[in-house]
């Protein structure tokens, strides 16, 4: 089964973004029940339904379910090649087949992971055989942690996720060994980028929206900008040519934002919900980014199943 690992540091929404891509798949199966499967592993029902329940009522995850989730198994139904699920659900087009599984590991602690693998005492964590044997992995990069200046970032948190993932990345090329063909995907997802600093984005000479999704060679630009200067090692290891061990395919990047209403006295910052196609509500959401995401899935699930 293809296994993507999601890593994101402390507090960067990794929670809030399975939710949000649980409420996406959940969204867009709903109409063709039956073409669409998705499943969540068992032991991670009861922690995903919940903050499921709490998003699509406006809440963020509170402290309770935050801690639980560690894997997921999404089973998802194959579209037709070429025919991808903006198109269909537009068009309502959709092809039935084989199922294919794609299992999700939450890697959280990532710093503390990696400085344990570095000192040579890794491995006694099946999770992390997993990790290094995913297909893809999703990092998630935390909006309002984008900084400017170079100090900002050393001194900062992002200096440290930054050298954590580069050498996670740089681990799971090695685990590959020489000459495997078996690609290795990278995928960056701005979290909260609703409350990324303006005064970023405009250092940075950036929009204060990204490019749509279709314009991948602008889209690519614009997420660089942000990521060379914020994770310039990371980025160096997705771009390196290998000579031994996995090479990175291009990277996918994708947004991730939700409206919100600040906090007032005695209630917390809450999500915004609007009406929903098919009726009811659901969360005010990036959700074509998520919709993309899961086609990016299915194309790494698909691959992998070749
Ligand atoms: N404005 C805004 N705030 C967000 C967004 N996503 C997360 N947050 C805020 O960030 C907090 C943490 O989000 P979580 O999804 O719990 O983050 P996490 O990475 O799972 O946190 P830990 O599991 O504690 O490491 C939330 O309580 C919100 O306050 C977003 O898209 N927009
Ligand atoms: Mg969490």
């Amino acid at each position: 089964m293809p296994n993507i690992v999601i890593v994101g540091d402390r507090d960067s929404g990794k929670t809030t973004f399975l939710a949000l891509l649980y409420a996406a798949q959940v969204k867009s199966g709903s109409d063709r029940a039956d073409d669409f499967r998705f499943h969540v592993a068992f032991e991670s029902l009861d922690e995903i339904s919940g903050v499921f329940q709490q998003v699509m009522s406006g809440n963020f995850p509170d402290s309770a379910a935050k801690e639980g989730i560690r894997g997921i198994t999404f089973h998802l139904g194959y579209r037709k090649s070429g025919f991808g699920i903006l198109a269909r659900l537009r068009s309502r087009g959709w092809t039935p087949g084989a199922p294919a599984s794609l299992r999700f590991v939450l890697l959280r602690n990532l710093e503390d992971e990696m400085d344990r693998f570095r000192k040579g005492s890794s491995l006694t964590n099946a999770m992390l055989r997993d990790v290094l044997e995913s297909d893809a992995i999703a990092i998630l990069v935390d909006g309002r942690k984008l900084v400017l200046a170079d100090e900002d970032r050393q001194l900062g948190a992002m200096g440290k996720y930054d050298s954590a993932v580069e050498a996670l990345l740089a681990a799971m090329q090695g685990s590959r060994g020489r000459g495997s063909r078996r690609s290795l995907h990278a995928i960056f997802v701005f979290t909260k980028f609703d409350s990324v600093d303006p005064k970023v984005l405009h250092a940075a000479n950036l929009e204060a929206a990204p490019p749509e999704m279709k314009k991948t060679g602008p889209r690519a630009a614009y997420a660089d900008a942000l990521l060379d200067h914020n994770l310039p090692n990371t980025m160096a290891r997705v771009r390196a040519r290998q000579n031994r061990g996995a090479t990175f395919t291009t990277p996918s990047y994708f947004f991730s934002w939700v409206r919100t209403d600040a906090a007032s006295p005695g209630r917390r910052e809450r999500i915004r919900l609007r009406r929903s196609d098919g009726g009811g509500w659901e969360p005010d959401y990036s959700k074509d980014e998520y919709l993309g995401l899961l086609e990016c899935f299915w194309e790494i699930a698909r691959d992998a199943g070749k």
